[in-house]
């Protein structure tokens, strides 16, 4: 039976929930002929890919789904690259800081998404999703694991399709501030979605 693995993050900052527990919270752990693993990882530098890459050696994948938060974000976005480098002015929640940091230091600047981004738009768009492409995964944790997953992939030759989908603010994280949000619902889908086109691909008509 194929694979796919689907992680989330734990809250981070000031934020008391993180959309991505709850996404995976409603997410079966069977579909599609797929077995879906999931795993909520810690906002941490370098921990979050840790935690995740002894189950990437021993699934071996068809897919991993990445997801965050971006709060302040309007759509669901899914990450077109990873770039090496950690910046941020956002202590991780074990108080870390990280600035001009390489991830890997003799890796490449960028590394792009593996998923079939032009056939996964068309799809996504079909089913009346509202998800953009993102230029930039940020400088904190979803940028950290989505290129240190990318990087592992291509050094281990693992064919997975690899991908970090960042997701907004659901709208009972909002009630005070003047930001936009996006209820649940959207977001499950997306990942269902996801999930069916990565592990069972039709081919582009
Ligand atoms: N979002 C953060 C880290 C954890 C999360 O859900 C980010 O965008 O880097």
């Amino acid at each position: 039976m194929k694979t796919v693995i689907v992680t989330g993050f734990e809250p981070f900052g000031e934020d008391t929930l993180n959309p991505t527990e709850k996404i995976l919270a409603q997410i079966p752990s069977f579909l599609f002929n797929a077995k879906v693993i999931k795993l909520t990882l810690p906002v941490v530098y370098e921990e979050a890919f840790n935690t995740l890459q002894p189950l990437i050696d021993e699934y071996q994948p068809e897919a991993i789904i990445l997801l965050g938060l971006a709060g302040g974000r309007t759509h669901i976005s899914i990450e077109r690259i990873a770039m090496n480098m950690n910046h941020s002015d956002a202590p991780d929640n074990k108080g870390n800081i990280l600035k001009f940091k390489k991830i890997i230091s003799d890796g490449e600047d960028g590394i792009f998404t593996n998923y079939p981004l032009e056939t996964l738009m068309d799809r996504i768009h079909q089913a009346k999703l509202p998800v953009v492409i993102s230029n930039t995964a940020g400088g904190y944790i979803c940028n950290d694991i989505m290129y240190r997953t990318l990087h592992y992939l291509q050094n281990k030759n693992f064919k997975s399709y690899a991908g970090f989908v960042h997701v907004p603010y659901l709208p009972e994280q909002v009630l005070t501030k003047n930001q936009p949000s996006m209820a649940l619902k959207p977001m499950i889908d997306t990942v269902l979605l996801l999930i069916n086109e990565l592990v069972n691909p039709i081919e582009p008509t």
